[in-house]
């Protein structure tokens, strides 16, 4: 009796960490107007921030990455997207512009569900690098 109580309160303090760590997850969406977004593969170190502040749809908006890395190209590609929806193809060119700096302007459209969460990949070389974000 006393164990079979003993197992249901484990079992529920296990679900009630899951649900913790779950909620955890949610927040690799970064949040442009506290901090650029940050995110790492290989040897590379890619930061990605937009610009006018905040993120809007419907806004041109400029895409500027930083790579922290070896062997960067001249040109690299962005691929905006929803997570499980597709809004159409949306792809923006960053051009360099310094050392290694990229730029290049976008325009992401207004979801017709109402969702918010958008997801850039930037392809660099043989690796993508994936970030989210919210739209306002
Ligand atoms: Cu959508």
């Amino acid at each position: 009796m006393k164990n079979r109580l003993i197992f249901r309160i484990s079992l529920l303090i296990l679900i009630f960490l899951f649900a913790c760590s779950k909620e955890q997850t949610d927040e690799d969406v970064c949040d442009f107007e506290k901090r650029p977004c940050i995110n790492r593969t290989g040897n590379i170190e890619v930061m990605l921030d937009i610009e006018p502040k905040p993120l809007q749809a419907f806004r041109e908006t400029a895409f500027i990455v930083t790579i922290r890395g070896e062997r960067l190209p001249d040109e690299l590609l962005l691929d905006l997207s929803m997570p499980g929806m597709y809004m159409g193809k949306n792809e923006v060119v960053l051009k360099r512009t310094e050392n290694n700096k990229y730029k290049g302007t976008g325009v992401i459209p207004r979801c017709p569900s109402g969702k918010t969460i958008w997801q850039a990949d930037i392809f660099i070389q043989e690796y993508t690098v994936s970030f989210r974000f919210n739209v306002k």
